[in-house]
């Protein structure tokens, strides 16, 4: 089975951060692969970083899907950008590491809490809750406020400052679990559970089991309905490369 991760950000650290988390957790019979868009902002902390970064996450779903084979994709960033349109051009099931950590944490808990970088990043994450249906089991969308590539190049003081923010959780929630939220913290489950004393959920690596269990399963995603293939159209400018589109999994 060859899931394959994209980092929709551009940070070759990060890829690569990702790639190892996930290749620890897989099973032995997954290859995981890790990719990154190849224009587009180093990091993910607002709405226009995720308006363009996901047409990045699409154009690598095209460009592998037409190379090789892929059986499933995870999108490796906390906002899941351009999820639904990534499902829409391939039959492969396709993974947001926000909406597969929510799934995990209700799975272990009644209630959790996010702890994600920076302030201005909560809201979305509040956005994905509603968008998914998770709102009443997260108690609070908390920030570290630690800019997204802080998590590289200043790991240690990233990583207290989730610690303090995740025991801060554990006091004032009521939880029973936090959930990280961002891709950059793949390898920090372990410690930060440890130091805080909570199951601690991590979406790249609850991404690549549930990439996992939906293969295992044969599923794939619905070409009936929203999710079918977009329909071939002329595009202009800058977009001119997408007219008329075929599809490697159609
Ligand atoms: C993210 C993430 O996961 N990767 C990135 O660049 N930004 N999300 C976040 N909330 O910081």
């Amino acid at each position: 089975m060859h899931v394959h991760l994209i980092n929709p950000n551009t940070t070759d650290a990060m890829t690569e951060t990702i790639r190892l988390a996930a290749t620890d957790i897989a099973g032995p019979a997954t290859r995981v692969t890790a990719s990154q868009p190849a224009s587009g902002p180093v990091s993910i902390e607002g709405h226009f970083d995720e308006a363009i970064s996901a047409v990045g996450v699409v154009e690598e779903v095209l460009r592998m899907d037409r190379e090789t084979q892929v059986d499933a994709y995870v999108v490796a960033c906390f906002g899941d950008p351009g999820l639904l349109a990534a499902r829409e051009a391939t039959r492969a099931p396709v993974i947001g590491i926000a909406e597969a950590a929510f799934h995990m944490a209700s799975l272990i808990s009644t209630r959790f809490s996010v702890v994600t970088t920076l302030p201005r990043t909560v809201i979305i994450a509040e956005h994905l809750l509603d968008q998914y249906g998770f709102r009443h089991q997260c108690r609070r969308v908390r920030a570290a406020d630690i800019p997204v590539l802080d998590l590289e190049q200043d790991g240690d003081r990233a990583l207290a400052k989730i610690i303090e923010e995740g025991r801060r959780a554990k006091q004032e929630d009521g939880i029973g679990a936090i959930v990280l939220g961002c891709g950059g913290m793949a390898d920090l489950t372990d410690t930060i559970s440890r130091e805080v004393g909570l199951p601690v959920v991590e979406g790249v690596t609850s991404a690549v089991k549930l990439a996992e269990a939906l293969v295992g399963l044969r599923l794939a995603t619905s070409k009936t309905g929203d999710l079918a293939f977009p329909r071939p159209k002329p595009f202009v400018g800058h977009y001119q490369h997408l007219s008329h589109l075929t599809f490697a999994q159609e």
